[in-house]
């Protein structure tokens, strides 16, 4: 290698930078969860309903996201539907999985 001290050091920076990036994409879950209900969101309404909501937890189970690979595992995407729908209206939007109140975590 014959890189001078600037070349090497930006070099350097450069390959830190992207380090930096990849571990904040892992770190987090809130933007693959809302790339996952785009996905899901199969209609485009910007709401899922049940036939849609399975599809997003089988993509959260893919990356360990909160209970999504419990409710996969038991099948229990009927009970995480209607956890998950807060206003009883059948679809599930974006606005209430990201109102889920903490006494909702416990079993
Ligand atoms: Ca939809
Ligand atoms: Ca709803």
């Amino acid at each position: 290698m014959n890189l001078s001290f600037g070349n090497r050091a930006l070099f350097v920076l450069v390959l830190s930078f992207t380090g930096i990036g990849m571990h904040a994409e892992e770190k987090n879950p809130m933007a693959i969860v809302k790339a996952n209900f785009q996905a899901a969101d199969r209609d485009g309404n910007g709401a899922l309903d049940s036939r849609e909501f399975p599809a997003l937890i089988d993509a959260n189970a893919e990356h360990k996201i909160g209970r999504a690979a419990m409710v996969k595992r038991f099948g229990a995407y009927d009970r995480a539907f209607s956890t998950a729908d807060r206003d009883a209206d059948g679809v599930v939007a974006w606005s209430e999985l990201m109102t889920k109140r903490p006494e909702h975590e416990d079993d």
